[in-house]
């Protein structure tokens, strides 16, 4: 049916009107329309694990393209130093350290960003995109306070906070259930062997990680004892849905599979796809294929199996025709950590590589190779390629897509979420003033400043090792002394109680100021 003017409403011309007014300023800033975005999302990879990082041990030749083609980043944070917190604070726009239960979650963990509220994906969707996330979720479940039928529908879940679909592992490669949920729906589950879920106790008579512990193909170092699954020890306990279970080998195959026949179905519309890969996330248990292809053992073959992931993006997006309507952003969710709980050699055969370059300790911990990542950012065309050394946060990215999306993102929505689109494009080497770092507890920095307050932390590249720092803190000039390894709280005692009081205020206020 052909609408004349007269006979749509007042308050639909208006509805448009506004809408025209508001979708301008994404025209007119960025020059093109707003492009499809591809966000891939690396897991415990770090800061110098990639070749155009400096990495050494694991080839990653399509990685290295991204850098290449776009803009390098060498001062992007996650906003935590494990997976939960800096995959909630992405989606939401909040500091996770802002909400209880936001640590690393069990896999029977209900969803831990409330329905209805903004997030990345919902911004997006609003402004038109087909939004999808594949891979790793680790924000939870169904709902809180009731326990999850893994036999029924799962949710509310990635689609009830704004992705139209959904393929995902429930929490991480380590931890039950070992199955994919697409949608709302358990993988390949068949009804006569309905799977079951416990993190308290053992099912009496299924195989576990101690008592079987000679049966293993890959053993543990720490924790992953419970149930077995494709040979390999769990966190947590599960039973049935045998025909679901997954094959670690496989993991980035299927994700990688899901996540191009995502962008083939929506290459006609304008799309986002999260695509949260498994790697480099113990147990680090890579194709055949790629066994062996590093000098580094699992660890650097997972690596490359990474980079396998991202080519495979990447070709898909040359072969339809979609790199130049297209801005692709990688990174990754915390620090490098070598043993996480498996003997599977990361120590041993680690050589020259240096997992978090040239930073001080890895994930878990507060000094920089916690949460400063590694961080591309691609558009052919729009993006000039090079370096920036822009001051940014993953936190940032609802706000920042959300105003290249919709020519505006409501600042109100985001508590912590700045829109540094500029600095995105690279049309500034200007972001951040601050930045908030969380692991077990918070450290800021402030330009080339970086204060740590007394306290634990852990400092090494392995699970936790505990460090004490004494008062006042710890305060390194990073542009000097980028491995934070002179500690300048001495002689600088106005830094210190500067970044003190700010530190508080931006935990306080509940909001960036
Ligand atoms: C730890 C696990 C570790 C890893 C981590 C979460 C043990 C001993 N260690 O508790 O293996 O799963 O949690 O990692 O169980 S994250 O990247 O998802 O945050
Ligand atoms: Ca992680």
């Amino acid at each position: 049916m052909n609408l004349t003017f007269p006979e749509l409403s007042r308050q639909t011309l208006l509805a448009l009107a506004i809408a025209a007014v508001f979708a301008l300023p994404a025209i007119t800033s960025s020059a093109s329309p707003p492009p499809n975005i591809i966000l891939i999302y690396g897991d415990d990879i770090g800061y110098g694990d990639f070749g155009c990082y400096g990495g050494t041990g694991a080839k990653t030749p399509n990685v290295d393209r991204l850098a290449k083609e776009g803009l390098r980043f060498t001062s992007a944070y996650a906003s935590s130093a494990t997976c939960t917190p800096s995959r909630y604070s992405l989606l939401t726009g909040q500091y996770a350290f802002r909400k209880k239960g936001t640590g690393v979650l069990p896999g029977d963990a209900a969803l831990i960003i409330e329905p209805g509220r903004p997030t990345l994906p919902s911004i997006l969707k609003q402004a038109g995109y087909t939004t999808a996330v594949v891979g790793k979720w680790h924000l939870g479940l169904g709902e809180a306070g009731k326990p999850l039928d893994w036999n029924a529908e799962i949710k509310p879940g990635p689609r009830e906070i704004g992705f139209d679909y959904s393929y995902i592992m429930a929490a991480t490669g380590d931890r039950v259930p070992c199955v994919y949920v697409e949608n709302h729906r358990v993988v390949g589950l068949v009804s006569d062997d309905p799977i079951q879920v416990n993190y308290q106790e053992a099912f009496p008579g299924e195989p576990d990680g101690v008592k079987d512990r000679a049966t293993l193909k890959l053993d543990w170092s720490h924790g992953h004892n419970q149930a077995v699954i494709n040979g390999i020890g769990r966190i947590g306990y599960m039973k049935g849905g045998k025909a679901a279970l997954w094959k670690d080998e496989d993991m980035a195959d299927v994700f990688t599979k899901q996540a191009l026949q995502f962008i083939e179905r929506a290459k006609t519309q304008r799309f986002f796809l999260y695509f949260a890969t498994h790697d480099v996330h113990v147990p680090r248990v890579p194709h055949p294929r790629f066994v062996g292809k590093s000098s580094m053992g699992p660890r650097g073959d997972a690596l490359v199996q990474f980079d396998w992931c991202v080519g495979e993006i990447l070709k898909t997006l040359d072969r339809l025709n979609l790199a130049d309507r297209t801005l692709v952003l990688l990174s990754s969710d915390n620090g490098p950590v070598l043993d996480d709980g498996y003997k599977d050699q990361a120590n041993e055969k680690l050589g020259d590589h240096r997992p978090a370059g040239p930073l001080r300790a890895g994930k878990y911990s507060l000094f920089e190779g916690g949460t400063r990542m590694p961080f591309l950012v691609r558009w052919p065309g729009r993006v000039k390629p090079g370096q920036s050394d822009a001051l940014f946060s993953q936190v940032d990215l609802p706000a920042t897509l959300g105003a290249l999306a919709a020519g505006g993102a409501n600042p109100e929505l985001w508590p912590d979420s700045r829109n540094l689109l500029p600095a995105l494009l690279g049309d500034t080497p200007t972001g951040r003033d601050h930045v908030v770092e969380h692991a077990n507890r918070l450290a800021i920095r402030r330009g080339k400043w970086k204060f740590i307050p007394p306290g634990q932390t852990s400092d090494q590249l392995g699970p936790w090792r505990k460090v004490q720092i004494a008062e006042p803190g710890l305060l390194f000039d990073l542009d000097a002394d980028p491995g934070e390894t002179r500690d300048l709280a001495a002689a600088h005692p106005e830094v210190v109680s500067e970044l003190k009081a700010l530190l508080a205020q931006i935990r306080d206020s509940g909001r960036t100021p």
